[in-house]
């Protein structure tokens, strides 16, 4: 099954990774270099060993695919995933002077009496990017992250649509090696809320099937990993679809491959899980790449164990 792959990678940390720091002072466990292939002929591939929210990874998606960088899109369908790195630009601002949120990551997990301070400021922010338009055009933005990257790349010559320029080539020259699309703008990384991730990915077509392959360059496997394999494997389902091809496989490629040292428990509990069948895509639709919304998105028959939640390192 799919989550067998997932489950390999998470007991390979266990068993070999490393204790690293990180950024987020939180502690890693780590591996360099791993790779996961799901064929996605087989079904799709939305963990069933926890429950995982198809919502929140198509919405972001499509997001992605609007080439938007503003959290109110995602706001607008209840979509919190990438709230704390706004929020983060927000208390750094000149025009934040509310109770002092620093670290608030770290500290909303050890201080209750910070964390529900911490909770009030986030829902006062979120109410102001749903209602205040100049605040939202500010604040709500991640600068130049994956939308702008994926539709908008600009270099000095020129500025590239590069998801649209790398459909067209796989519908008028589909053997080409040269499928790229790269959200790593190293000029821009200054401007992004959280570099990449998910750094590059590459389509390839044979026997009229679509695959893809993405690098990412460091990667939460417990909280991210989930996410980005649903929605790498929805990209290749709509390019496909666009480009009038099957689907192949989706291959998941790593660098830094870590678990948070507050989601070892969560990951044992989710290892002794047995998995169930995987669910299939449904795309009720006949709109183009571009203008296709969440609504015409379905997942079928998936069936999961319940969710387990986990903090988020910032
Ligand atoms: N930072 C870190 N440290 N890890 C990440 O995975 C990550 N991902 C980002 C932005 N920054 C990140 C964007 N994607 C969740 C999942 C994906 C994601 C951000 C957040 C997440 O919190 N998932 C939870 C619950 C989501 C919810 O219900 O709101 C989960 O249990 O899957
Ligand atoms: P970093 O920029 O210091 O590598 O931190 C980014 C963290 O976010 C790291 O734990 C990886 C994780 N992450 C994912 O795993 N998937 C994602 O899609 C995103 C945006 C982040």
């Amino acid at each position: 099954s799919f989550d067998q792959a997932y489950h390999e990678l998470l007991t390979k940390i266990l068993e070999s990774g490393k204790d690293k720091d990180d950024r987020t002072n939180t502690g890693t466990l780590s591996i360099f270099g791993h790779q996961m292939r799901f064929d996605l002929s087989k079904g799709f591939p939305l963990l069933t060993t926890k429950k995982v929210s198809f919502k929140l990874i198509a919405t972001e998606l499509i997001w992605f695919i609007r080439g938007d960088t503003n959290i109110k899109y995602l706001l607008e369908y209840n979509n919190n995933i990438w709230n704390e790195w706004a929020f983060l630009k927000w208390i750094e601002s000149d025009d934040y002077n509310g109770p002092d949120m620093t670290d608030f990551g770290n500290r909303a997990l050890t201080d209750e009496a910070f964390n529900e301070q911490y909770q009030q400021q986030l829902a006062i922010f979120k109410k102001k990017i749903l209602t205040d338009e100049s605040f939202m055009k500010q604040y709500g933005d991640l600068g130049n992250v994956y939308g702008k990257q994926w539709r908008q790349f600009e270099t000095k010559e020129r500025v590239t649509d590069q998801l649209k320029d790398v459909i067209e080539q796989i519908k008028n020259n589909p053997y080409s090696r040269r499928h790229i699309v790269s959200a790593w703008n190293p000029g821009e990384i200054d401007t992004m809320a959280l570099p990449p991730c998910h750094t590059m990915f590459q389509f390839y077509v044979i026997d009229n099937k679509l695959s893809c392959q993405l690098y990412q360059r460091s990667a939460d496997v417990f909280l991210g990993v989930p996410f980005n394999i649903a929605s790498y494997s929805l990209l290749t389902h709509l390019v496909a679809r666009e480009c009038g091809l099957e689907v192949g496989e989706f291959i998941h490629t790593f660098g830094d491959a870590h678990i948070y040292s507050n989601h070892i428990e969560a990951v044992k509990t989710q290892l002794e899980r047995d998995s169930y069948d995987a669910p299939t895509l449904k795309i009720n639709s006949d709109k183009d790449i571009f203008n296709l919304e969440y609504e015409d998105l379905e997942i079928i028959n998936y069936t999961a164990h319940p969710a387990i939640k986990a903090p988020i390192a910032v």
